[in-house]
């Protein structure tokens, strides 16, 4: 086991591969250095504000535009009579639909809160004041709110999503313990704090977007294709952002208007996103339900796991929140059927919020388990232990790496697990309740390919130049590791340059697969340029190593040497003058030996090359078991996470301190999940309510204890090059269900739709 425990900072080997070098960017970001797209100053910049609809589905019948434009300082109103002459994108993998045009303020309301129109002026300003004054009528049609509105249908069963293995209803009949339970979720949104918006910038047939961005080159081959022009035409620019969690992974609608707003005035066109239009601009985690049927022996041995869940998507596009995702990989079961339907409704479509699928679904299945305990009387803990899946049931490979027994094991030790008392209202202090409760979590591994270059400068500097995206994640840190890794360097002669489509492509900050992608390309093409210039160093006419008879070189503490020292060492900057060399410059890729130019930009561009975590002889996974503490006051049902203790499998570590503040940040998460967050739907009108930071309610310092996080990842070389699994997300898999559990321990009540609120415990 690897305690996390703060370590004195400054270890020499803190800048190597698995050091706690603290975040590169850190102090560009406190001291306000670090631009956000948003902040870039522009000459001649108009100002865009976009007008929403106010009801939940129908027609845009007129848009009466004529107040708005007498206002001083409008240069521009677009509404849904504007052909601004678009067409359609391909999808995330790549297809492309059937031709036709793109209408980023369509004409047909599909959700309350769609973009219907845009005033561009002078300045924010004037443009917020005239958009107030555009009156839109329309014809209103029949809308279905969400999940819960009595008229929506059971929606469409998703065959793919669905999976069965043995017989599980009859294995679930025979069964003489057995469990059944509904478990719901609501929405949920990202609310990350930098908000969405863009600034758009023609120069003749170029254009430049100014963009928080998950994936710089994805979004500039979906910007080429809306405005139908060569893909090297658009640059998206990203180097900072303020969070994305699965929101910034594509360009949306606004961005369109954004840019065809630039390219009809001829000037720059600025457009922030207000928090408020944040809400439905793209869509948060779909409200979810499940229902679970457990089936076991009387001594605790899983018989059978009947899942029916459903989610929603809006009713112009299917996105499935996969309610059977981490069911079907958990528990040693041998008859299984999920099915998961998606039920369109009259909202934004939903998307990737941090842990999508696994999140809602573990949910799911780690309270039923825990139901499933107590209706045995049996510790959760040993029940988990008991039907501990030895390989994956669902695709019948073995795991690459599964450490989720130590993590239970460990995380148990660590939590004092074994001085629980097993019935419901057993533990208090006071007039406080006291409960504890497991959750378990998954992610899947997920490999893309990626690219990078390296730059040996003569002033000894190493560039790493990549456009893959650091949103706070570790991107510039641990790929200035791995390059003074490589070189043997002290991590501050690297430079990380990311967050640019014109640079040297890369996998997308999502799905938790930049890190292992990125690390990979850049560790490879760090080792072509250090052999490139050994190469140099062993041959060159004027190389003090060239006659040492050495046939390689170290690199060991900022100084280049041969391996008996048959020569005096070197720094990287005096073997580069000696070589009479300005620079050298490497660049490599992770794809197949041989890729064409065309492959090459598809695989940073779409998500075609992406692999699954069973594509291969193994099963590829993340994991976590989280441990919680909640302390519920008895007469006011008010719950507080005293106490979590959580262990992870991994994989390898590129940065403990970073992926300790990953695996935080995801509990953090998770606990507003459990506690507060709740995306309200007005029932009569389709409108989220509490679409601003007051009423949507996320964790503050106040809200979270002291969180122990704990490693027992072993490296895993079939995930990734250098031995990781995903981070980013696993995280937040498991805390929601480890909380409700403690709830229901703490106070004999299972609240299975989230948030546990206190009037609910009431
Ligand atoms: N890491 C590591 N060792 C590993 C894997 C990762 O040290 N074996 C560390 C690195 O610091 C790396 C980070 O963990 O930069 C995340 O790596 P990875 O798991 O590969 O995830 P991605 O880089 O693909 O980042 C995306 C992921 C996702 S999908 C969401 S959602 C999320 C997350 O990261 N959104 C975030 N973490 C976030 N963190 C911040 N601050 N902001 C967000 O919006
Ligand atoms: Mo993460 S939800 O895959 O960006």
């Amino acid at each position: 086991m690897t305690m996390m425990e703060p370590r004195k900072h400054g270890d020499a080997s803190d800048g190597t591969v698995g050091g706690r070098q603290s975040r590169f960017e850190g102090s560009m970001k406190v001291t306000g250095t670090a631009t956000y797209a948003l902040e870039y100053p522009f000459e001649n910049l108009a100002y865009a504000v976009l007008i929403q609809s106010t009801i939940p589905a129908g027609r845009v019948l007129k848009v009466d535009i004529s107040d708005a434009l007498a206002m001083p300082g409008v240069l521009l109103v677009l509404t849904p009579e504007d052909d601004l002459g678009l067409k359609l994108g391909a999808d995330w993998g790549g297809n492309k639909p059937a031709e036709g045009p793109y209408y980023p303020l369509p004409r047909e309301v599909q959700f309350n809160g769609q973009s219907i129109a845009a005033v561009v002026a002078e300045s924010r300003e004037q443009a917020t004041e005239a958009a107030g004054l555009v009156r839109v009528t329309y014809e209103e049609s029949k809308y279905v709110a969400n999940l819960n509105d009595p008229n929506a249908g059971e929606g469409k069963l998703m065959d793919a999503l669905s999976s069965a293995w043995g017989d599980a209803k009859a294995a679930l009949a025979a069964s003489p313990v057995r469990i059944e339970a509904e478990y719901s979720t609501p929405r949920e949104y990202h609310v990350a704090m930098e908000p969405h918006g863009l600034t758009a910038k023609w120069d003749g047939e170029q254009l430049t977007i100014w963009e928080p961005s998950q994936w710089s080159h994805g979004m500039a081959r979906m910007y080429s294709e809306w405005f139908d022009m060569p893909y090297e035409n658009v640059r998206i620019i990203s180097p900072f952002i303020g969070g994305g969690f699965g929101s910034k992974g594509q360009p949306l609608a606004y961005g369109a208007v954004a840019v065809a707003a630039a390219r009809k005035l001829g000037r720059p066109v600025k457009l922030a996103v207000t928090r408020p239009q944040n809400f439905t601009s793209y869509g948060g985690r779909a409200g979810t339900k499940q229902q679970i049927a457990l089936g076991a022996t009387e001594d605790g041995i899983l018989q059978a796991i009947v899942h029916r869940g459903a989610s929603e998507t809006s009713v112009y596009a299917d996105w499935p929140e996969q309610t059977g995702a981490a069911t079907s990989i958990l528990y040693k079961v041998e008859n299984f059927s999920s099915q998961h339907r998606i039920v369109p409704v009259n909202s934004v479509t939903p998307g990737a919020l941090r842990g999508p699928g696994k999140n809602p679904s573990a949910y799911g299945i780690e309270c039923a388990i825990e139901e499933l305990a107590y209706k045995l009387g049996m510790d959760p803990l040993e029940l988990r232990l008991k039907n501990y899946a030895d390989h994956d049931y669902q695709s019948g490979k073995p795991w690459s790496t599964r450490q989720l027994r130590e993590a239970l094991t460990k995380g148990a030790e660590a939590f004092g697990w074994s001085r629980r008392s097993h019935a419901p209202r057993s533990m208090r202090d006071g007039k406080t309740l006291i409960g504890w409760g497991i959750g378990c979590g998954t992610f899947p591994v997920i490999r893309a390919p990626s690219e990078a270059m390296i730059r040996i400068l003569s002033s000894g500097k190493v560039e790493v130049i990549s456009g893959a995206i650091d949103m706070g994640q570790g991107t510039y840190t641990i790929l200035a590791q791995s390059a003074a890794e490589v070189f043997g360097i002290p991590v501050d002669q690297v430079e990380v340059h990311l967050g640019d489509s014109r640079l040297p492509g890369s996998a997308i900050a999502g799905g938790s697969m930049l890190a292992g992608s990125i690390m990979g390309a850049v560790h490879k093409a760090a080792v072509a340029a250090r052999d490139e210039l050994i190469g140099l160093a062993l041959s060159d006419a004027n190389s003090p190593f060239r006659d040492t008879g050495a046939n390689t070189l170290n690199f060991v503490e900022g100084r280049i040497a041969a391996p008996r020292g048959e020569a005096p060492s070197l720094t990287l900057a005096e073997l580069m003058f000696a070589l009479k060399r300005e620079e050298i410059e490497v660049r490599r890729n992770t794809l197949p030996e041989g890729a064409s130019a065309q492959e090459q930009v598809q695989a940073w561009t779409t998500m075609a090359k992406v692999q699954g975590p069973t594509m291969g002889d193994y099963s590829m996974h993340s994991w976590c078991a989280h441990f919680a503490e909640v302390r519920v006051d008895e007469d006011f049902g008010t719950v507080r996470v005293s106490r979590m203790v959580s262990a992870f499998d991994c994989g390898r570590l590129y940065n403990p301190r970073l992926v300790e503040s990953q695996w935080r940040g995801g509990i953090i998460m998770g606990i507003g999940q459990a506690l507060l967050e709740e995306g309200l739907v007005d029932m009569r009108n389709g409108r989220t309510v509490n679409n601003n930071v007051g009423d949507y309610l996320v964790p503050t310092n106040s809200d979270i204890p002291d969180l122990q996080v704990i490693s027992v990842g072993v490296p895993d070389h079939n995930a990734s090059a250098l031995g990781g699994k995903g981070v980013g997300e696993v995280g937040i898999v498991g805390v929601a269900p480890a909380i409700a559990n403690a709830v229901f321990h703490a106070t004999g009540k299972r609240i299975r739709d989230l948030p546990i609120t206190l009037e609910k415990l009431l």
